[in-house]
């Protein structure tokens, strides 16, 4: 069938400039006349540049409220701007990390994700729209700040008006559009995914940690997909191929609202995982955010992993990862306000290791280098070069492989690292919806403390602890591969025990501003290991609440979560 092209005039949009991970906006934004049109153009023309005509794209998304739409669109800005090819996840859908594989599995130009990740959906929640190149992963910030320029600029687009694709229905619809064919195929979501992980893990073993045949009880498992993306991942992956019954999935059908609920896999918003694991019935529970590239580790009786210890407790055992055995492992990372627990896994192991800005882009030219094999973020983060995007359900099945190979619970394993290593105590304190210039006050109020001489050596006392301080700066990161610099990723106050407090202003909110307050502290005594992380960091809290008098600025007494 042969398209028409039409040109659209169209002005630019203010304020569209990605942030930590694609443009975030509410629903209703993005829902204005030419608002995705033009972000979608700008993302072609910047994005892939001189490959555009031709090239080859993934799309896909979570499921949430207007992610049809805007595929639609998508497919007729792609076809009328001359890209030969897309493969388009059956209904929309794909995971991120799902999509990241494809990426790499058929050697596309890139793709589009349709997320809002972990932000709520639906017509009042939020939209987003994310970039990958072709390693599979997100666009470094060269791209993503050539996209915001191109929307700056933008006064036209192309369009194919008069396409209309079945979403629905898998398989191969070829088009002509000036004379040139136009490639869609709708393909399987989770089956690439799938066969994937088939490789990287001995599903045999998890098959039998799961349901007990070799003499010891079956594992329970409960798997909260939180009603993302993830609920097709978790029923063909986990009960299918694994044989866990589906009594330990919940939450597994995707809804365009999620429900009316966060998807997002904390102690705060992933609340019912953690209740229903207190009671005792479940050895393992996870839950996964919208888009599936953040997991929430739990143990027996709701024994809380963090994200900083589960990097750890990972990069301690890959020889229990089959993938890791064929391509070596390489050097560990983490983003900066990660607890560094990892860090000192990566000295005993003699492996390299970087500390990189806030943000799943910083991993990828590492990984491309064949430098980083393990990273995360305390943001419930976790995944390995075997794509470029965190990965849920591979973080899932990297805990059951290690439990399976270690025969050890989840408290066991943890404690034991804790034992080998000491402990890093974490905390986050997220307040959010803050009004932004209280927040952006604050943060220059915390740049002027860090750049005054006196702080260097100052001690703060609170009770009966005390603290001196050993450095003080605003994170810059400089990429070892292609030397691109990032500032002002944070600031960071560390002390000569090694504790620190971290701020930062959050990149994926769509309005107000979200501070983050980051708190770490470092226990090599065991006797001490068995604390609440609450009770251990309190003096910290209180200091950094005081410094930058958050309290008295944001008026907010409490934070919105504590993880
Ligand atoms: C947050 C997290 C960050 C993560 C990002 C995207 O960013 O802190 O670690 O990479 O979300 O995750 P920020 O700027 O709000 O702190 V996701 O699951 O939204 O793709
Ligand atoms: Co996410």
């Amino acid at each position: 069938m042969a398209l028409v092209v039409e040109k659209v005039a169209t002005s630019p949009f203010e304020g569209m400039k990605p942030g930590t991970s694609g443009l975030r906006k509410a629903v209703q934004v993005y829902q204005q006349p030419n608002y995705t049109e033009n972000f979608v153009q700008a993302t072609l023309t910047a994005g892939l540049g001189e490959k555009l005509k031709g090239c080859s794209l993934v799309v896909g998304g979570d499921g949430r409220y207007f992610g049809k739409e805007a595929t639609e669109l998508i497919v007729k800005i792609c076809a009328a701007n001359g890209v030969s090819r897309l493969l388009i996840g059956q209904n929309g859908l794909m995971s991120t990390p799902a999509l990241s594989c494809v990426i790499r599995k058929y050697k596309t130009d890139g793709g589009i994700i349709l997320t809002a990740s972990h932000n709520p959906g639906g017509p009042n929640g939020d939209f987003g729209i994310k970039f990958n190149t072709a390693n599979g992963g997100p666009a470094p910030e060269a791209v993503t700040n050539a996209i915001f320029e191109a929307t700056k600029t933008i006064s036209e687009y192309p369009i194919c008006r008069d396409l209309k694709i079945d979403l629905s229905v898998i398989g191969r619809k070829t088009y002509e559009v000036n004379g040139q064919t136009f490639t869609v195929d709708i393909i399987d979501s989770v089956d690439d995914y799938c066969n994937y992980m088939k490789e990287i893990f001995d599903f045999n073993s998890i098959r039998t940690l799961l349901s007990g045949s070799d003499g010891r009880p079956p594992l329970n498992l409960l798997l909260n997909s939180m009603h993302g993306v993830m609920g097709p991942y978790v029923t063909k992956i986990v009960c299918g191929e694994l044989g866990a019954p589906e009594s330990s999935t919940v939450n597994c059908v995707p809804l365009e609202d999620f429900g009316g609920h966060h998807p997002d896999p904390n102690l705060t918003y992933a609340a019912d995982l953690v209740n229903e694991l207190k009671k005792g019935q479940h050895g393992f529970g996870a839950a996964f955010d919208g888009d599936g590239d953040r997991n929430m580790i739990l143990g027996r009786n709701a024994f809380f992993v963090t994200p900083s210890d589960s990097l750890a407790v990972i990069a301690n055992n890959m020889e229990c990862i089959p993938f890791f055995k064929q391509s070596g492992v390489k050097g560990y990372a983490r983003s900066m306000p990660t607890a560094g627990a990892v860090d000192r896994v990566a000295k005993a192991k003699g492996k390299e290791f970087f500390e990189v800005p806030t943000g799943w882009k910083f991993f990828g030219n590492l990984m491309d280098a064949g430098r980083l094999s393990l990273c995360g973020e305390e943001s419930f983060g976790t995944g390995s070069d075997h794509i470029r995007e965190k990965d849920g359900l591979w973080a899932v099945l990297a805990w059951l492989s290690i439990l399976a190979h270690t025969k050890q619970s989840v408290e066991e394993l943890i404690k034991d690292h804790w034992k080998q290593y000491g402990r890093n105590f974490f905390t986050r304190y997220d307040y959010e919806n803050c009004e932004s210039g209280s927040a952006n006050t604050m943060m220059e109020n915390l740049n002027n403390v860090i750049s005054s001489p006196e702080l260097i050596g100052k001690k703060f006392t609170e009770g009966s602890k005390s603290y001196t301080v050993a450095k003080a700066d605003n994170f810059c990161y400089t990429d070892p591969i292609d030397n691109s610099v990032s500032k002002n990723q944070g600031v960071r106050i560390i002390f000569t025990d090694d504790s620190r407090i971290i701020f930062r202003l959050s990149g994926t909110g769509s309005s107000g501003a979200t501070i983050r307050l980051y708190i770490e502290g470092y226990e090599a005594d065991i006797s001490q290991h068995h604390l609440d992380a609450q009770v251990v960091l309190k003096p910290l809290i209180e200091i950094s609440l005081k410094l930058s008098q958050l309290r008295e600025l944001t008026g907010r007494q409490e934070p919105t979560v504590i993880t």
